[in-house]
């Protein structure tokens, strides 16, 4: 689930100023580490966790940039690419690493971390690649401290997408947007966003998607294949999910579950399990939905969304996990109903009842 993804209030203060050659005027951060980027020659590109559409396109998209230049690039990400979005990489650009696989990393001068910071995002690529010699970079859309492990940490919460970032990056490299380039930094833009209905949807999220529509991407194309390629299982998956809601607090709390029984049933991949909880949020008076699936044993990982006012990070937190105002998660273990309980009670102090 992308439960680390900015779901945040718009942004009351006024926009970086537009500039005609950049689309947005880069900060001076974003600039020392393009010109870091330009320096090197052989990356390291690497991402989170449970690759969501920001992540897979940001990544191809800044590789392919970066080759554009002349550069050789690797990249690594811990998971395998959901199936939705594996026409972006029809030539397994992304080297899904194996747990306890030697890697080797020697030769590379350059790594860069694409939409997260905390090096536990990396899951088993966490060794490797911040052991490694070379320097690191990061480049995320969301909140956090710097962190020592990179020379250059670009953290900038107002991006939508992490895409949004990349992109600035290529127009300071003076990389052109080529069709590939573009349909991937859209799908990045375009999922993070909720397909431009969230509330980071801003004027510049506009503005860079029409640069992607204007340099080859096909948004029907792109919303068909991330969005009506769902296997009938998935589909059944999602009708469990419905017909387990539970409407507490009034119908404010609105929660579903699927059990350990339940998803080995159905075989369907954990990494397809993005967007089950989507559903709870289109139901009226609902202002915290959470999905809980027991990925192991007495292993459950919650996933909030909220609407409205409710900060479901902060519950989020409390349990262990973390996230963002408007969707985060966290693993709760126990029994279903251990698990109920825990969460009532967070959700009774949430909604101040
Ligand atoms: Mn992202």
């Amino acid at each position: 689930m992308n439960d680390q993804h900015p779901k945040v209030g718009r942004s009351s203060s006024p926009e970086a100023p537009v500039s005609p050659h950049l689309g947005t005027m880069a900060s001076p951060s974003l600039g020392a580490l393009s010109a870091l980027l330009r320096k090197s020659q052989r990356l390291v590109i690497t991402s989170h966790i449970q690759p969501d559409g920001d992540s897979i396109g940001s990544s191809l998209a800044l590789a392919w940039g970066l080759e554009k230049l002349g550069k050789q690039v690797r990249i690594l990400h811990p998971d395998s690419c959901p199936e939705k979005y594996r026409f972006l990489d029809p030539h397994g650009r992304i080297e899904v690493v194996r747990e306890g696989a030697a890697l080797d990393l020697a030769g590379a001068d350059l790594g860069v971390l694409l939409d997260a910071s905390d090096p536990a995002r990396v899951g088993k690529l966490k060794e490797a690649f911040f052991k490694a010699p070379f320097p690191k970079v990061c480049i995320d859309h969301h909140v956090s401290s710097p962190r020592s492990e990179f020379l250059l940490h670009h953290a900038c919460p107002k991006a939508a997408a992490t895409a949004s970032l990349v992109l600035q990056v290529l127009d300071l490299l003076q990389v052109s947007l080529e069709p590939a380039i573009a349909s991937a930094l859209f799908v990045g833009l375009s999922t993070d966003t909720g397909w431009f209905r969230y509330s980071n949807t801003s004027a510049r999220v506009f503005r860079e998607a029409a640069r992607f529509i204007q340099a080859g991407a096909d948004a029907e194309a792109l919303f068909s294949q991330i969005y009506e390629t769902f296997s009938l299982a998935r589909i059944r998956l999602e009708g469990v999910v419905l017909e387990r809601i539970h409407s507490e607090f009034g119908g404010s709390f609105l929660w579903s579950y699927l059990d350990r029984r339940t998803i080995e049933a159905v075989r369907v991949p954990l990494v397809e399990f993005d967007g089950l909880i989507d559903p709870l949020r289109t139901i009226r008076g609902g202002k915290i939905m959470a999905l809980f699936y027991e990925i192991q044993p007495e292993v459950w990982k919650v996933s909030f969304r909220s609407r409205g006012e409710v900060d479901v990070e902060a519950i989020a937190t409390r349990l262990g996990g973390g996230g963002h105002v408007k969707a985060a998660g966290c693993n709760v273990k126990g029994t279903l109903e251990a698990v109920e309980k825990v969460l009532r009670q967070e959700v009774a102090k949430a909604l101040g009842t």
